[in-house]
């Protein structure tokens, strides 16, 4: 079930100066718990609700650009930067959203967060729509967890009978509504403009950028969008220091990341390290590779991030930096473990097989590529290789990049063309064993 599921991966290990999930026990996510955490404090402090000075709109975004938090669901974009991108003099609405669809494979962070510490995502959530002039915002959460939406209302419950939400937020003159929003599950709804489409309700497709959504989002509107990990990143800034926030990770590279460690190790679950923790530090906290085997890969930031070898893992630290300079994504922080045992190619089957699967089908060659990927990883797996398909594979995966209106379509052809880049021998020696066979 998905509190077993949620139990285990919140809970098993240890965590190391954790901002998110710091006393959590699978029991104390209510709001009484929260506030005893010191939960709201901040957002009490910016609205100078115990009556303090009120931080204005330039100084919060200003804490948020000095803390170096960077985007959590994908694309490690500066929080503060686009915050500050948002138009506040717009006449008219200007929305918020919550970015909760989780659905990369081997990501497991953003439903444990909402399941085991809602209010932080609100609190997060408030404290945005203030700096950005919001008033009316919203959770779009992934279809296929449904247990996780209702413990989301029940939070926003709370957070309303409590003078959280609604109008005049802590009598501070500042309105904020907070609606969470159920997907259905389609992968491509996590792209942002999709899910704007969605939240829309219409069909979850993505739209061209630009323009962005900071000026042209939710029903035209000024919008901004943030993952779920972000907004709950932004409390601990505000009840400590943006200098306090930096100095936990390491430059450019603010705070705490929770990553979701999957796959051939011990323990595997989510883990909230500092930023700049190295690799083999985040191994051993998940036990270490299963059952004494030696390590073989890392697909260290979810599918859509290129596969490392063990050899260049081991020698990386866990941030956007170091993970961008050995030729891949730190990604959403899912870490997919593969041991000595792992087939290559079998792996890169299923992972071509969710790409096809999940393609809106919009743009011809990610509709068209990711299912040839598919056929010809399939076919040499199967023992049909030919020999002139390695080739074949590394092009189409090169004809699909930057040639489609989203992310996805690289996300499909940048696994493939690692694969082939670092285990080659493993493709040559399926099609030389079907040749033969064949022969
Ligand atoms: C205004 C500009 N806004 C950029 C905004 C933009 C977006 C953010 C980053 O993809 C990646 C993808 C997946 N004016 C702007 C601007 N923005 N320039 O900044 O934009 P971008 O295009 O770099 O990224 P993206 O489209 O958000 C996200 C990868 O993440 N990924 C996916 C993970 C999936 C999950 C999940 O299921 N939860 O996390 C993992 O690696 O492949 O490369 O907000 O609007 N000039
Ligand atoms: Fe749809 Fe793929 Fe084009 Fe993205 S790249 S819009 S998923 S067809």
């Amino acid at each position: 079930s998905f509190e077993a599921h949620g139990q285990e991966s919140c809970f098993h290990g240890r965590h190391i100066n954790p901002q998110i999930y710091a006393g959590l026990d699978g029991t104390n996510w209510r709001l009484k718990d929260y506030e005893a955490r010191g939960g709201y404090q901040a957002l009490r402090k910016i609205l100078g609700a115990d009556g303090g000075q009120k931080m204005t709109q330039d100084e919060v975004i200003a804490t948020v650009k000095a803390s170096g938090l960077r985007g959590r669901g994908g694309a490690g974009f500066p929080t503060g930067l686009k915050w500050s991108f948002m138009p506040r003099q717009f006449p008219g609405a200007k929305h918020l959203c919550c970015n909760s669809d989780e659905g990369e494979p081997g990501t497991f962070k953003d439903r444990d967060i909402l399941m085991y510490n809602p209010h932080i995502v609100i609190e997060g959530m408030a404290i945005g729509a203030y700096a950005m002039g919001v008033n009316l915002a919203y959770n779009y959460i992934h279809g296929e967890i449904f247990t996780v939406y209702e413990r989301f209302e029940e939070a926003l419950e709370e957070a309303r009978a409590a003078g959280y939400l609604g109008k005049n937020v802590l009598g501070s003159g500042f309105d904020f509504e907070l609606h969470a929003h159920h997907g259905f599950g389609a992968y491509i709804c996590g792209e942002e403009t999709a899910l704007l489409e969605s939240l829309e309700g219409k069909k979850g497709q993505p739209r061209f950028k630009p323009p962005f959504p900071a000026s042209y989002g939710l029903y035209g509107k000024p919008t901004t969008v943030n993952n779920t990990e972000t907004f709950a990143a932004v409390p601990w800034i505000f009840r400590h220091s943006a200098q306090e926030y930096l100095e936990c990770g390491k430059p450019n590279n603010g705070g705490t990341k929770i990553f979701s460690v999957s796959g051939d190790v011990e323990k595997p679950g989510n883990y909230e390290i500092p930023l700049g923790t190295p690799f083999t530090k985040l191994l051993e906290l998940a036990g270490g590779v299963r059952g004494g085997r030696q390590l073989k890969a890392v697909i260290p930031g979810g599918s859509s991030s290129p596969v490392l070898p063990a050899a260049i893992m081991n020698e990386c630290t866990m941030d956007y930096d170091s993970i961008a300079k050995a030729g891949s994504m730190l990604g959403s922080g899912a870490v997919i473990v593969m041991d000595e045992t792992r087939d290559m190619v079998e792996c890169l089957v299923r992972l071509s097989y969710f790409y096809m699967h999940e393609s809106c089908g919009q743009c011809t060659p990610c509709r068209e590529g990711t299912g040839w990927l598919w056929r010809m990883v399939h076919r040499i797996q199967n023992g049909q290789g030919r020999a002139e398909d390695i080739e074949k594979l590394d092009e189409v995966a090169f004809n699909i990049m930057g040639r489609t209106i989203c992310a996805l379509g690289d996300a499909a052809a940048m696994p493939v063309r690692a694969m082939i880049k670092h285990y080659r021998h493993e493709f040559v020696a399926k099609i030389e064993a079907a040749q033969a066979a064949a022969a």
